[in-house]
């Protein structure tokens, strides 16, 4: 099997600050995420950004701030959130493309979000495809549901997308499909040929989908974005559950992917670190 990529979802939309005091808030937070996530396992982080008080923001000055402490701080692959918060508008949620990250992400379909909805209609999709067209940016493809794989076959179709793509199951939203090993099989069987994919499990649930991505060839997404507790009433720290898969995986015999392994397995171009390094 392949080495384990290990993106870490730090920060997310839907947490406040009032819950955790591990949420990294600032981009220099974020900066210090990255390193602590990297040296724990990490390949790729996947970034939303807040305003210093905590509220959500797709700005695009806050992502390049973001985008700078990160790479300063790692070569960690850098994936953009499109997803942004319920409620941005979709070209809100497009614009941090502009800055050129070497991912981000493209939820392919609408869903139940809690008593929300999270948006997703064809109209909005094509036009976030449109704009990782025009800025290089590999898609990585969010499933919240089963619908959303022939979604994602249909802008195949269309032309808009390409696989083989790097899939990312998002399972345990309420109002999306559960997390359960049943579900995660039936997915993975549907996907087209040659895909690469991992899954997130939402709450508890992290641990648990982890260790079956684990056996069965795939990756993992773990973070404060889904998951805010190490186990029963004790909150973690990002790194920690980075670590604690990344123990996980060498134990069953599947070491982690540095980020320059993670980029050669889906197909990113290397990144130069340190002086000349890539950044917004
Ligand atoms: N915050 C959720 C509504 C993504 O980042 O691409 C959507 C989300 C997905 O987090
Ligand atoms: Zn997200």
């Amino acid at each position: 099997m392949e080495p384990l990529i290990i993106t870490c979802a730090p920060v997310g939309a839907e947490v406040l600050p009032e819950q955790t005091p591990y949420l990294p808030v600032t981009p220099q937070a974020l900066g210090e995420t990255a390193r602590a996530i990297r040296d724990a396992g990490a390949s790729i982080v996947h970034v939303h950004c807040r305003n210093d008080d905590g509220s959500n923001t797709h700005e695009v000055e806050r992502f390049a701030q973001a985008y700078r402490a990160i790479r300063g701080a790692s070569d960690l692959i850098v994936q953009f959130s499109t997803g942004g918060a319920i409620g941005m508008s979709p070209d809100e949620r497009a614009r941090p493309l502009a800055l050129r990250p070497e991912m981000a992400t493209l939820t392919c379909g609408t869903v139940n979000f809690g008593d929300e909805i999270f948006e997703n209609s064809f109209p909005i999709m094509r036009g976030i495809l449109k704009r990782m067209h025009e800025y290089g940016v590999r898609p990585e493809l969010e499933i919240f549901d089963k619908g959303h794989l022939a979604n994602a076959r249909r802008l195949a179709k269309d032309g808009l997308l390409t696989f083989p793509a790097h899939v990312d199951f998002v399972l345990g939203v309420p109002g999306g499909l559960e997390a359960s090993v049943a579900n995660l099989c039936d997915l993975v069987a549907d996907l087209p040929g040659g895909c690469t994919w991992s899954v997130a499990g939402v709450g508890r649930a992290q641990l648990h989908m982890a260790m079956a991505a684990i056996a069965m060839g795939g990756h993992v997404r773990v973070g404060l974005e889904d998951n805010l507790y190490y186990e029963k009433g004790r909150l973690a720290r990002n790194e920690e559950l980075v670590a604690r898969v990344a123990r996980i995986a060498a134990e069953a015999g599947r070491p982690v992917a540095s980020p320059d392994q993670a980029r050669a397995i889906l197909g990113l171009a290397p990144i130069l670190v340190g002086e000349g390094a890539l950044g917004p």
